[in-house]
């Protein structure tokens, strides 16, 4: 018997609109941005703080201590805004999530943000995978603010015809022991199990091997700390990413989807998002400080790839802040400009005061660089890569 061709094939099967994203750079259709307002700093323990935020802000991590009002309200501002130039200038579909007063998050203990929907969430193929996140004052924060998101993503797929899943992070029940063995204010025994616990997974780091600010009693993982490249994600461990978390995310990931550990050196690691930065099928670029083109060429996914070290250490440039007066970056480092999102492979957004980078994007890579002034989310923790989750690219 000949079979006739099926010419009935649901629109799931050619071209989901509602979830389907395999890398960071295919033609984007659709995508979260966050809100910045009640923006709190995270209050996790000094080892923590120390570990992953800039030396000078340290002070500034205490419970219940809002970001400054003005920062909030202008980031608000430019997040508004660049929703707006997605929307009218790219016609993409933009969710925004639900303002959340912060400061009741958690019982009271206090939350962050919504500005950061990256470290949360992830698309991979037509799966949304909620982050098991490491940070105590971050548990709840998808359920909070982008509940809404996803029961819209949910009803949309229903109506579509399309086959999405979302896989919610699991609730801890009892205490939490991330921490345990590593806090200050341990006894140095029980500091001991806890530095073995840690010990079990250090990553070596050149000469040296960096003691994680969480050990690995449960999966921790932030979704910032990987990166889809086709079938394969690129991951690290981090002072928010322990093995047991690659472990569940391998677990929950659909097939044929696996995930890969990029071995980088930076002692403060917390997501891969200003290490690499894909600008298309086959170019990227890299933080040469944090990570060795050696050390990419091992995984086969960039293998032909040109990879491309940032040619300036921004480290090494003038303080921005001195400079120009503008808002502090409590939280990043100065490698924040690789941070960057994707439209499609032509067309990348970049801060509008990174100026060396777009130049640089635009002369070297003929990229379309769209500058948008984003300087006050920045400051609470990231820059467009961050502060998206892109739920929809077209596939090449
Ligand atoms: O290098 O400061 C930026 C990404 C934060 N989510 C860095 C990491």
């Amino acid at each position: 018997m000949v079979l006739k061709k099926d010419t009935t094939t649901p629109s799931t099967m050619s071209s989901p609109t509602i979830i389907s994203a395999s890398n960071e750079y295919s033609p984007l259709r659709a995508l979260i941005i966050g809100r910045a307002a009640h923006s709190l700093f995270p209050s996790e323990p000094p080892h923590m703080i120390r570990a992953t935020m800039p030396t000078l802000h340290h002070p500034e991590f205490r419970p219940h201590h809002p970001f400054p009002a003005d920062i909030v309200a202008k980031a608000d501002q430019e997040l508004d805004n660049f929703a707006r130039v997605m929307t009218e200038r790219f016609g993409l579909k933009v969710y925004r999530p639900k303002e959340v007063d912060w400061a009741k998050a958690n019982e009271g203990r206090g939350g962050y943000t919504g500005a950061m929907p990256r470290d949360g969430l992830m698309v991979v193929g037509r799966t949304v995978v909620e982050a098991c996140f490491g940070w105590g004052c971050r548990r709840g924060e998808i359920e909070l603010a982008y509940h809404d998101v996803l029961e819209d993503i949910m009803e949309g797929a229903q109506k579509a015809g399309e086959s999405v899943r979302v896989c919610r992070a699991p609730k801890i029940v009892g205490a939490d022991t991330l921490y345990d063995g590593l806090l200050d204010d341990d006894k140095p025994e029980d500091r001991k199990d806890g530095a073995k616990q840690n010990g079990t997974f250090n990553s070596q780091n050149g000469n040296q091997t960096t003691h994680w600010a969480i050990n690995n009693t449960r999966p921790a993982f932030d979704c910032a700390d990987f990166m889809r490249f086709g079938t394969v994600l690129i991951g690290q461990l981090s002072h928010v990413t322990n093995p047991k978390g690659v472990d569940y995310l391998r677990a929950v990931l659909p097939a044929p989807y696996t995930v890969e550990l990029l071995n980088t050196t930076d002692d403060h690691a917390m997501h891969i998002d200003a290490t690499i930065l894909p600008l298309r099928h086959g170019t990227l670029i890299y933080c040469p400080s944090r990570v060795t083109e050696e050390e990419l060429r091992r995984h086969e996914v960039f293998g032909d790839w040109d990879l491309r070290p940032l040619p300036w250490n921004p480290e090494e440039e003038e303080e921005e802040e001195e400079k120009d007066e503008g808002p502090p970056r409590y939280m990043c480092s100065k490698w924040l400009a690789l941070n960057a999102m994707s439209v499609d492979e032509k067309t990348i957004v970049v801060e509008e005061r990174q100026e060396r980078f777009a130049r640089w994007l635009e002369e070297e890579f003929g990229m379309e660089v769209v500058r948008l002034p984003f300087r006050h989310v920045n400051s609470l923790g990231g820059s467009f890569h961050c502060a998206t989750v892109d739920l929809v690219r077209k596939e090449l």
